[in-house]
């Protein structure tokens, strides 16, 4: 099947903006979901509130569109009454870090078999531009508009201390590279992370004079690196991207 046949055309058009990340990362999820050969009433996607979790509604599989930072609970509920369902969670940094923060370690924690895809655009998109706890030092947001005075969290050894069995990093630059990452979170068995660096043009690149979505992609081209690669010896301050944690997860 296309892309297409797995979305929900009464809802169209979408809300998303030009050049915004998320829905390159909703159709590397369709993608994975397709490749990993799951039927759509096998799948059941359960989403917070943010521009990112507007996916709830695009998406044409069981969904559940829930409460700002509390998707992980609901998908938590889903999990525990059919856990011969695949529950995907597609979150914002803010949904998943700020509001949902405590959600997210404790689901963490527990290592339910669900898989968490947090698109982090380092900023809240859907109400103005504001900071979120992945907005990093001295950069510009509409509550930090002379540049933020706290540092961001690192999403992957957060989720790996919180004992995350599946942690990954990609960028929705690398499009081919985030589709298998998410398809093997999909198939861990066990509570699987995957942070999307994704673009939020309109407010985290207007704030910060980063350009278009393209230029922000190509930013991310620019920042990261593969795990362990030579280029992050000789410039330490590169992002590393790839699969950081992948052991034996829960029971459920
Ligand atoms: C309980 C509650 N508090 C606050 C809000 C307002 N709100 C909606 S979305 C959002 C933040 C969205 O940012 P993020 O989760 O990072 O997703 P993005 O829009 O960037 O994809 C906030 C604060 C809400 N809907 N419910
Ligand atoms: S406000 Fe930002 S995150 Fe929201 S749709 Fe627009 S570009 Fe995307």
């Amino acid at each position: 099947m296309a892309v297409k046949d797995y979305l929900r055309h009464r809802f169209f058009p979408h809300i998303w903006c030009p050049g915004c990340g998320h829905g390159i990362v909703m159709a590397g999820m369709i993608r994975a979901i397709e490749q990993i050969g799951l039927k759509k009433n096998e799948v059941v996607v359960v989403s917070g509130i943010g521009c990112s979790s507007r996916m709830a509604g695009y998406l044409d599989f069981h969904t559940m569109h829930t409460l700002h930072g509390r998707a992980l609970a609901f998908a938590t509920g889903v999990k525990l009454g059919r856990s011969d369902l695949t529950v995907i969670v597609p979150m914002g940094d803010g949904d998943a870090l700020a509001i949902g923060g405590n959600h997210f370690i404790h689901a963490a924690r527990r290592n339910i078999d669900l898989t968490a895809i947090v698109m982090n655009n380092r900023i809240y998109g859907m109400t103005g531009g504001q900071g979120s706890p992945m907005t990093p030092f001295g950069i510009r947001s509409t509550t930090a508009p002379f540049g933020s005075t706290d540092p961001a969290f690192d999403l992957v050894q957060l989720a790996t201390g919180a004992g995350a069995s599946f942690v990954a990093r990609t960028t929705t630059y690398h499009a081919r590279e985030m589709t298998k990452i998410i398809a093997q979170a999909i198939q861990h068995r066990g509570f699987s992370v995957v942070e999307v660096m994704s673009q939020c043009p309109i407010y985290y690149g207007r704030k910060n004079k980063l350009g278009d979505g393209v230029d922000i992609m190509k930013g991310f081209r620019d920042e990261t690196t593969v795990i362990g690669s030579k280029k992050k010896e000789a410039h330490p301050d590169l992002i590393e991207r790839g699969v950081f944690v992948d052991k034996e997860g829960a029971v459920i």
